[in-house]
C-alpha cells in the first residue's frame, strides 16, 4: 500500500476530492500552509493500493493547475505547481 499526499491550491481541492471520491478513492484533507508565501493550501492524503497509484495521480493532474503567484508588488513572481506529490510506502493499514 502506497500513501500519497498532494499539496494543491485550495481552489482546486475540492474537484480533486470529488473526483477521487467518485473513482472510489478514500481521502482525507488537511489545511496546510506553505513556508515560503505562507498562504493556505490543502494536503489530500489518500491511502491506495499498489496498483492504483498512477490512477489517483492521473486523477490529480487532471483537476488541478498551475498559477503564477507574487507576495508583495515588488516581489519576483513564483510558479505555484498544481500539486506537489509524495508517494510514500504504508508499512500496514488498519480500521479498527
Ligand atoms: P510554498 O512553500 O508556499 O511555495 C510556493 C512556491 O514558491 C513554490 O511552488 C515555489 O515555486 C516557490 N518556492 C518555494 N520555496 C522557494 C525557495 N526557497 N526559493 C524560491 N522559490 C521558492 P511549489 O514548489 O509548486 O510548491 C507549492 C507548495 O507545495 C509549497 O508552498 C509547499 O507548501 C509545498 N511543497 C513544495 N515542495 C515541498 C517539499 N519538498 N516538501 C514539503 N512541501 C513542499
Amino acid at each position: 500500500m502506497k500513501l500519497i499526499q498532494a499539496i494543491v491550491h485550495n481552489d482546486d481541492s475540492d474537484v480533486v476530492i470529488n473526483a477521487l471520491l467518485a473513482q472510489g478513492f478514500r481521502a482525507t484533507r488537511m489545511g496546510s500552509t506553505g513556508g515560503f508565501l505562507r498562504e493556505g493550501n490543502t494536503t489530500i492524503v489518500s491511502g491506495v493500493e499498489e496498483g492504483q497509484v498512477d490512477e489517483a495521480l492521473k486523477i490529480i493532474k487532471q483537476h488541478v493547475r498551475s498559477r503564477l503567484h507574487r507576495r508583495w508588488p515588488q516581489a519576483k513572481e513564483v510558479e505555484v505547481s498544481g500539486a506537489t506529490v509524495f508517494v510514500i510506502n504504508v508499512e500496514r493499514l488498519e480500521r479498527v
